[in-house]
C-alpha cells in the first residue's frame, strides 16, 4: 500500500494571526511538514519579528500583514501575492479576538467587531484565496478555525460563539460550493488552550479549576495539542474528508 503522505513539500500555506499564539504554532507545523509560509498578521512589526524566527530555521517564509476585517486590504495582498507569483494552496483561517461581556452590556460596535474579525474575514480571505484555487484547477486546501464554542455556548462571550458557529456552518457551505472544484474545506474546534487570549482565564483560579474539571482530559490544551490536526487538513491524507469540523478539545464537547 502508498504511503499515506503528511509531506507538504512545494506547497505554499497562509495562516491569518500568525505572529503569535495558535496561528504561530501552526505556521511553524505547517513549515516543519515543508510548506512555503505566508505569515499574516495586523501588526506588521509584531509580523516581522515572528518571519525573521520561522526563517532563522530554515524556513521560506513570505510576510502579507493585513487587517482580517479589511476587504480592500485582503484584496490588495492577495493581488501583491499573485505579482509576486505566489501561490496559496493551504490557507488557515485562524485570526480571531475574544470580548468577554454579558449581552445586555454589549453595544452594537462590539458585536460587530468579533463577528467582521472572526467570522466576516474567513468569507473575505477564503474568497480570495479561493477565486485563485478555482482558476488554477488544481484544487486546494482551506481549514478554518472555529472553538468548541462552535457547539457550545457559555456566557459572557456570546459574539465570539456566534461566530463560531457561524465558521461551522461557513465551512459546510463552503464545501457545497467548492468541494468539486478539489478543494476540501473543514474547520478545526479547539478547546481551552494557554494562549495570551485566554491569560485572563488561566490566571484566574476558579476558571482554570473549572477547565481541569469540565474538560475529561483534566487539563488546557496546548498549542501542540492542534497543530497535528492542521497538518492533517492541510495534506493529501485528508483528501476526502470535507465539511467536517474536528473538535480537539480534550473531550469537553463530548461528555457532560
Ligand atoms: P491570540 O493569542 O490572541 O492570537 C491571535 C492572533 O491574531 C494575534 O497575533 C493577533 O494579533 C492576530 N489578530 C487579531 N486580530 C487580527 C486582525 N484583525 N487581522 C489580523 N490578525 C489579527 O489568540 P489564539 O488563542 O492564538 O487564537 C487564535 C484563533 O484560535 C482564534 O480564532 C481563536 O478564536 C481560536 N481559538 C482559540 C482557542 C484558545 O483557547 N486559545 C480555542 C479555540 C479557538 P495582535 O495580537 O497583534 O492583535
Ligand atoms: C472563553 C475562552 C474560549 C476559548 C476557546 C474555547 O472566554 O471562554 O476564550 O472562548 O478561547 O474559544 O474553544
Amino acid at each position: 500500500m502508498a504511503g499515506i503522505s503528511f509531506d507538504l513539500s512545494g506547497r505554499v500555506a497562509m495562516v491569518t494571526g500568525s505572529a503569535a499564539g495558535l496561528g504561530n504554532r501552526y505556521a511553524e507545523g505547517l513549515a516543519e511538514a515543508g510548506a512555503a509560509l505566508v505569515m499574516n498578521d495586523i501588526d506588521a512589526n509584531r509580523l516581522a519579528k515572528a518571519a525573521a524566527e520561522l526563517r532563522a530555521k530554515g524556513y521560506t517564509v513570505h510576510e502579507a500583514a493585513f487587517d482580517v476585517t479589511d476587504e480592500a486590504a485582503i484584496e490588495a495582498a492577495f493581488a501583491q501575492l499573485d505579482a509576486n507569483g505566489i501561490e496559496v494552496h493551504i490557507l488557515v483561517n485562524n485570526a480571531g479576538i475574544q470580548l468577554r461581556k454579558p449581552i445586555v452590556e454589549l453595544t452594537l460596535a462590539d458585536w460587530n467587531k468579533v463577528i467582521a474579525t472572526n467570522l466576516s474575514s474567513a468569507f473575505i480571505v477564503a474568497r480570495e484565496a479561493a477565486k485563485r484555487m478555482i482558476a488554477r484547477g488544481s484544487g486546494g486546501k482551506i481549514i478554518n478555525i472555529g472553538s468548541l464554542t462552535s457547539e457550545l455556548a457559555r456566557a459572557t462571550v456570546a459574539p465570539y460563539t456566534a461566530a463560531k458557529g457561524g465558521i461551522r456552518m461557513l465551512t459546510r457551505a463552503m464545501t457545497a460550493e467548492w468541494a468539486d472544484k478539489g478543494i476540501t474545506i473543514n474547520a478545526i474546534g479547539p478547546g481551552y488552550i494557554v494562549t495570551e487570549m485566554n491569560k485572563a482565564l488561566t490566571a484566574n483560579a476558579t476558571f482554570d479549576s473549572w477547565v481541569k474539571s469540565r474538560t475529561p482530559a483534566k487539563r488546557w490544551g496546548t498549542p501542540d495539542d492542534i497543530v497535528g490536526t492542521v497538518v492533517y487538513l492541510a495534506g493529501p491524507a485528508s483528501d476526502f474528508v470535507n465539511g467536517q469540523i474536528i473538535y480537539v478539545d480534550g473531550g469537553i464537547t463530548a461528555v457532560l
